[in-house]
């Protein structure tokens, strides 16, 4: 087996439980991506984490506000303003939300990583969605736009990225459509090259997945299965072209 050069790391996002098949929130085809995880974790020296980690009545969960799951609505500061509607302009200050179904919360079974991951113990974990009135799917900035999910030792993933030396992620996980997505889509923005993994992954929609990788390939992200890494990260190994 090939390893990643060394500036190369592996990054799995919210490969939780509670993002599977009968978990709160279920993306089809979870369980399947993990050991696909473990095999990308076991190509790199550095690997990085994140898990999804809400509190109870989180403002993302529907419950908290009554409302039937995956309707979209306009949250300031955690309460709702106004539904969403296609054609009224978006109220002031305000984020747009889909209201999901509880999912992540912390200190329970289904918010721990997947129980058949490889997690090497120095490994780091990001655990984001803390804030009660602020979603969070990127790994880099909360739905906001400007608070940063940070690790426990204060860190942001840029910057403790930046600190190991790495310049390029591979990464998959939960759900492509969502926190895979709004992800790679900052670590680019940063500055990383970036690699996601398709059947690392699963996405909670088709249409959402096909919309995922339009904007991939329009930024600039690489988006591959596991078994071109080896050609990608060791070119010399490439059979000539004809
Ligand atoms: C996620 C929806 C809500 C994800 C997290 O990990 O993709 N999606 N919270
Ligand atoms: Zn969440």
């Amino acid at each position: 087996m090939k390893t990643f050069p060394s500036h190369v790391a592996f990054l799995g996002i919210d490969p939780q439980l509670t993002f599977c098949e009968d978990g709160g929130l279920a993306v089809s085809g979870g369980h399947q991506i993990m050991p696909k995880l473990n095999e990308l974790r076991s190509k790199s020296t550095k690997g990085y984490w994140t898990q999804d980690w809400h509190p109870i009545g989180h403002s993302s969960f529907a419950s908290t506000h009554g409302r039937e799951p995956f309707t979209k609505v306009w949250l300031e500061n955690g309460q709702i303003v106004a539904d969403y509607d296609d054609n009224a302009e978006a109220p002031k200050n305000a984020v747009l939300q889909i209201l999901w179904p509880d999912h992540g919360i912390q200190g329970t079974e289904e918010a721990a990583l997947h129980p058949i991951l490889h997690v090497p113990s120095d490994d780091m974990i990001l655990r984001k969605g803390n804030n009660p009135n602020i979603d969070s799917y990127s790994c880099v900035f909360e739905n906001d736009k400007k608070t940063q999910p940070r690790f426990e030792n204060g860190m942001t993933l840029p910057e403790q990225l930046r600190e190991d030396g790495i310049t390029t992620v591979v990464m998959g996980g939960l759900a492509l459509d969502v926190c895979v997505r709004d992800g790679a889509l900052d670590l680019k923005k940063e500055g990383f090259d970036v690699v996601v993994v398709l059947d690392a992954s699963a996405a909670i929609s088709s249409e959402g997945k096909m919309a995922a990788i339009k904007d991939f390939l329009n930024e600039g992200i690489y988006v591959c299965y596991s078994d071109e890494l080896d050609s990608y990260f060791h070119p010399s190994q490439h059979a000539p072209a004809p």
